[in-house]
């Protein structure tokens, strides 16, 4: 089967994993289907925010801010000036542009639209062609404990900085919420899935935490690849080799492949080329730093490459 012509699901959270479904995106168009990680997503002065679907649906829809990593480009900030001048919260900052998508999402969330179809419409309003569908509609939320308390993600990642030392991560699911049947049949249809290069432990565990998900991916038939999030022991962007250490793990292209024990192959950096010896599914190597939209199509092509070699 032609590459481009596969049905293919690629599941990620913000910055990183949105640049590699920019670039199968631009590849596949509406043949690729983008599960997106919504343990981040959080009530902030009274507005639905869901982060990483923010990431994903900015990239793909050319409004991001490439350089901040998040939010949208051309960005102003007086509604953040005035909140700050009349004693509001600013540790969380939303643009002026980017306050526009929150306040339409939480309206519609309000009236009872899934989280589901008020993100297939804005996709579709910004000419976005592969699907973007949240993990879930129901409400998950990842937590971080540290030492001294139990904290919200956005209190760690943005309030915190990231730098508290994380003892454990864990999903909270109040209302007992599963996968969306959108997920589930794109996962059952999908001819590959692609696990992008973001953070295992807070983008991709939280994904594979909502009941129904990870039992569609060990049944599926499709071959499963992972693009690894670390280059030479290092994260691109984020934290990930930090909690690594900090949850007593290698930070290595082997650890990430042992995390994901449904995985078929692995996509990772050549400088890494040592670490492919002591893995034992198919390896690609290749360049996996996307500083231009030419490079994520670029490592899209490489995945896809990888996939070749499970065609019958
Ligand atoms: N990240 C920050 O570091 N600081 C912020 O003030 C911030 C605000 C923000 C608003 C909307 C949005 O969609 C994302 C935002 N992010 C911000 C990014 C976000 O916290 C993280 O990058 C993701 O949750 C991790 O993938």
């Amino acid at each position: 089967m032609n590459q481009g012509d596969k049905k293919i699901v690629a599941l990620c959270g913000g910055v990183g994993g949105a640049k590699l479904a920019y670039g199968l995106n631009r590849l596949l168009g509406a043949k690729l289907s983008v599960v997106v990680n919504t343990g981040d997503d959080f009530e902030h002065l009274g507005l639905s925010v869901s982060p990483d679907l923010d990431t994903v649906i900015y990239t793909l829809g050319e409004l991001a801010d490439e350089e901040r990593g998040w939010g949208r480009a051309g960005e102003s900030w007086n509604f953040m000036d005035a909140l700050g001048g009349l004693g509001g919260e600013t540790w969380f900052r939303l643009g002026d542009r980017d306050l526009a998508l929150h306040v339409l999402r939480s309206r519609a969330l309000r009236a009872g639209v899934s989280l589901t179809d008020f993100t297939r419409e804005l996709a579709q309003r910004l000419n976005i062609a592969a699907a973007i569908l949240p993990m879930s509609d129901d409400p998950f939320a990842t937590m971080i404990v540290t030492a001294d308390e139990r904290m919200s993600f956005q209190r760690y990642f943005v309030g915190a900085q990231a730098q508290p030392v994380v003892k454990r991560i864990e999903f909270d699911n109040p209302g007992k919420g599963t996968a969306t049947n959108a997920v589930l049949q794109s996962i059952g249809n999908a001819d590959a899935i692609i696990l992008c290069p973001s953070n295992p432990y807070l983008s991709i565990d939280p994904i594979l935490a909502v009941p129904g998900l990870l039992p569609a991916l060990e049944t599926v038939k499709a071959p499963i690849v992972a693009v690894s999030p670390l280059v030479g022991g290092r994260a691109i962007k984020g934290p990930t080799a930090k909690i690594m250490s900090e949850l007593g793990v290698e930070t290595s292209c082997a650890s990430i492949v042992r995390h994901y024990p449904f995985l078929d192959g692995f996509v990772m950096d050549q400088v890494d080329q040592s670490d492919a010896a002591r893995i034992e599914i198919p390896v690609h190597l290749t360049d996996t730093i996307m500083r231009s939209k030419d490079e994520r199509i670029r490592l899209a092509e490489a995945c896809l490459k990888l996939l070749e070699q499970f065609d019958r």
